[in-house]
């Protein structure tokens, strides 16, 4: 095991910095005649494959190094859980699927510290950001000192991405919308120009618009999409919209909840209750029970339904996502939360394709039409007030957990860090048309993807891998970007939707935010580590208490569901909510969450 204070200090070879004075880089060392790479570098990863790939091979041309890829995948929980318990990790990985975070494996001796001085010296691009992004950026990851203040040293290389982004916004058959009344006046869409041979046939068939329906208004679309004959066949065959039972909680149905202001998906997020004042997570907040008697009521009146029984023999791979997909390419549904990297994407057919509203062109009606807007609005009224919408998939630019993490492994020396560290300055600080970076980012022009229109300035499509020569196969792993602004790479669709969100900042009006957000960031790491013991002891019962309440809410059991809330609120607090928010929720030791300047550059 590694004492904390064993690993805080980096020694750093050579070149010692004094306080306060600038990193001499790479670029100084190349010009005095020091060759910054002369020393050659086995670095391990995990990956797909073992096999030497494209990519690789100029990355370890150029740093001199052999980069020697693990087969397990960062998904496959088995595979990781398997690595981590023989007690050796490769020198770099991201395991999204990980049991333990970063602070997990550094205790139990698997990984090592990086420090601000790394960071200065061989990643300045990286500590540009940091500076840029205060204080969050030093609070991820951070190893707190005992008196709870931030360190200089890091469990891990915190990912940079882009935190205005959300990733599904309301899509809606508009020719379906018009023929029951509620068209929208040309002057607000914007049609979505496909040029690529497959897709653009269906051209400016689809709308952006920033129109808001009420929410009463659209509760009354979601009834004309199921009374009013929409499709015009004569034939009662249509519906409005697909929703689950209330213990499906994900990204996917945010749209749905975030109506009455509550996120089940990320259950980090803390509201205040109103009554109370009390920071409650989304179980015991009065935004859930809205919700749940929002979602029974147009399930019993047909206007919005679960997945169809037996629905499985037209998605032979069967998960909820493959039948839901499926159930949507039938033509006869009219509102979809749509993935909106996938709106009119011609490339990587096996996702794309199935995805609306190109599934519907492809596979059922060729000349329907479709409109997406930023959110579904809340009861409350159209003002935006964030207190409905969705959720900005990344709260902040700098962020932690597993999915968010480099973890470096234990005997990485310094020199071997440095070398991968300079490697990602230069990847990421390289203009977008260099010629070697963008051949290891993106591939080359005609191999690998093909553009749109002007090179460097149109949307890019990618070309199936299953068509790329085995020679020019990319494995797309060795480099971390570190992004907190939109990535100027996108599907042609996508540029076009990109530039109404970000310019009209969509993510500012129709976002909802925490009061609180449960996160080492938030809370010091003695703090939830106490927490997490206390819901050892704890959870089972407030999860029986929550169980309970929402399947009879499904079913159909719950007649006044405002006079019960209040019955279930107190099992809620007698389970051991109540010390929950005493000792955590409530206490100041976990600070408020403060949204970040959104704004562009
Ligand atoms: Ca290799
Ligand atoms: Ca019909």
């Amino acid at each position: 095991m590694f004492s904390l204070i064993a690993c805080a200090e980096s020694e750093l070879p050579e070149l010692m910095i004094e306080p306060g004075e600038s990193a001499p880089s790479i670029n100084i060392m190349q010009q005095i005649g020091i060759n910054p790479f002369a020393e050659y570098f086995e670095i391990t990863w995990i990956g797909s494959s073992e096999e030497e790939a494209f990519d690789e091979v100029m990355l370890e041309e150029k740093y001199n190094v052999d980069l020697i890829t693990w087969p397990v995948s960062s998904y496959d929980r088995e595979g990781l859980t398997n690595m981590i318990a023989s007690g050796e990790l490769p020198d770099f990985a991201h395991m999204d699927y990980s049991p333990y975070d970063a602070a997990a494996l550094f205790e139990q001796g698997l990984t090592r510290l990086v420090s601000v001085e790394m960071y200065k010296r061989y990643f300045p691009f990286y500590y540009e950001l940091m500076l840029q992004n205060e204080p969050t950026s030093f609070m991820h990851n951070n190893v707190r000192n005992e008196d709870g203040s931030l360190s200089d040293n890091f469990y891990g290389i915190s990912y940079v991405v882009d935190n205005k982004w959300y990733y599904n916004v309301p899509l809606a058959r508009l020719d379906w919308l018009e023929r029951v009344g509620y068209g929208i006046d040309d002057d607000l869409l914007t049609p979505i120009v496909l040029t690529d041979e497959k897709l653009d046939k269906f051209s400016s068939q689809t709308f952006i618009t920033s129109h808001m329906w009420t929410h009463e208004e659209m509760n009354d679309i979601f009834r004309a999409f199921t009374e009013n004959d929409p499709d015009g066949n004569g034939e009662d065959d249509t519906y409005g919209g697909i929703i689950f039972d209330h213990s499906f909680r994900s990204h996917w149905v945010d749209l749905w909840w975030g109506q009455f202001g509550v996120i089940s998906s990320d259950a980090s997020f803390m509201y205040e209750d109103p009554i109370t004042g009390d920071i409650v997570p989304w179980y015991a907040y009065e935004g859930y029970r809205d919700y749940m008697a929002w979602a029974t009521d147009m399930r019993d009146k047909g206007y919005l339904r679960t997945l169809p029984e037996g629905f499985e023999s037209l998605a032979p791979q069967g998960s909820w996502y493959d039948n839901l997909l499926a159930t949507w390419m039938t033509g006869k549904v009219g509102y979809f939360f749509c993935d909106k990297q996938y709106i009119g994407r011609p490339d990587v057919p096996e996702y794309s394709n199935r995805q609306p509203p190109q599934s519907i062109w492809l596979n059922t009606n060729e000349s329907a039409t479709f409109v997406t807007w930023p959110a579904l609005a809340g009861p409350q009224g159209l003002s935006p007030n964030n207190k409905w919408g969705t959720r900005r998939y990344n709260l902040d630019a700098f962020s932690s957990g597993t999915y968010r993490t480099w973890n470096i492994g234990s005997s990485v020396s310094d020199e071997k860090l440095a070398r991968v560290l300079t490697m990602w300055n230069d990847a990421n600080s390289a203009p977008l048309h260099d010629e070697f970076w963008s051949t290891v980012l993106y591939g080359i022009e005609g191999v690998h993807y093909k553009w749109t229109g002007e090179a460097w300035n149109s949307g890019m499509i990618r070309m199936d891998t299953a068509k790329i020569p085995p020679e020019y196969q990319r494995k797309g792993l060795f480099i971390g970007l570190f992004r907190p602004d939109p990535s100027p790479i996108v599907n042609e669709a996508m540029a076009q939707y990109n530039k109404i969100f970000y310019t009209e900042e969509w993510y500012k009006d129709y976002c909802i935010e925490p009061e609180k957000y449960l996160s080492t960031a938030y809370m010091p790491v003695e703090m939830m580590q106490k927490y997490y013991e206390d819901w050892d002891i704890i959870g089972e019962n407030i999860n029986a208490v929550i169980n309970d309440f929402r399947s009879r809410s499904w079913n159909g059991q719950i007649a006044n569901i405002n006079t019960e809330w209040d019955r279930y609120l107190n099992q809620l607090y007698e389970a051991g909510l109540r010390k929950l928010i005493d000792d955590y929720f409530n206490s100041d030791q976990f600070i408020f969450y403060k949204t970040p300047d959104l704004s562009l550059d």
